[in-house]
């Protein structure tokens, strides 16, 4: 499942890509027209740091060592999305995808999409240097937490939040719903 190399926009014995899977239950159509209402492309990255700003004389440090090759399992809180395509650059010249080519691709039609029934997910591994595109209604008001699944990711940034709605659309706290502080222990003051 998801060869590494994420080549997912043809047939293939050695792999299947998520893309590829047909969902065995009726999915939302309104979803799947070819421009959908609200298109968001999210971009990610590392600051790579130079070893000098990292190995001091007399310090310590806490550093994420970078691995070549590595997937980002994308989780969504609040849905279940429709993942429509995945795959990267057809130009294999290109070393690191970014926005700009990202936006250069859709433009040229060039981004891996399929309408025949795209599987549901809630967790998308999206490929190194590649991409993912992913569909779903915005009908579940809240803030939602989209994250890389990685913690030493999380704790990078690698996470953002969706606002659906407002606050006004929120269902209203059930009585008696915990606060900040409800937990504390009293602490006795002599
Ligand atoms: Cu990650």
């Amino acid at each position: 499942m998801n060869p590494l190399d994420a080549q997912c926009n043809r047939d293939r014995n050695d792999a299947i890509c998520v893309s590829q899977l047909k969902s065995a239950q009726e999915i939302d159509r309104g979803i799947l027209s070819e421009k959908p209402d609200v298109k968001i492309f999210l971009p990610f990255r590392f600051y790579v740091y130079r070893p000098e700003e990292l190995f001091q004389p007399n310090t310590y440090n806490r550093f994420l060592v970078q691995q070549p090759n590595l997937s980002h399992p994308f989780h969504l809180h609040g849905y279940g999305f429709s993942v429509v395509g995945i795959g990267r650059s057809p130009d294999m010249t290109v070393k690191k995808i970014n926005l700009k080519h990202a936006l250069d691709l859709d433009r040229r039609g060039l981004l891996n999409r399929q309408y025949n029934l795209p599987p549901t997910k809630d967790t998308i591994a999206v490929p190194n240097n590649g991409y993912v595109v992913l569909r779903f209604r915005a009908d579940n008001p809240g803030f939602w937490l989209f994250h890389c699944h990685f913690l030493f990711h999380i704790v990078i940034g690698m996470n953002l939040i969706l606002q659906v709605g407002t606050n006004a659309d929120l269902p209203p706290v059930p009585p008696g719903f915990p606060t900040c502080g409800d937990h504390t222990p009293p602490i006795p003051i002599n």
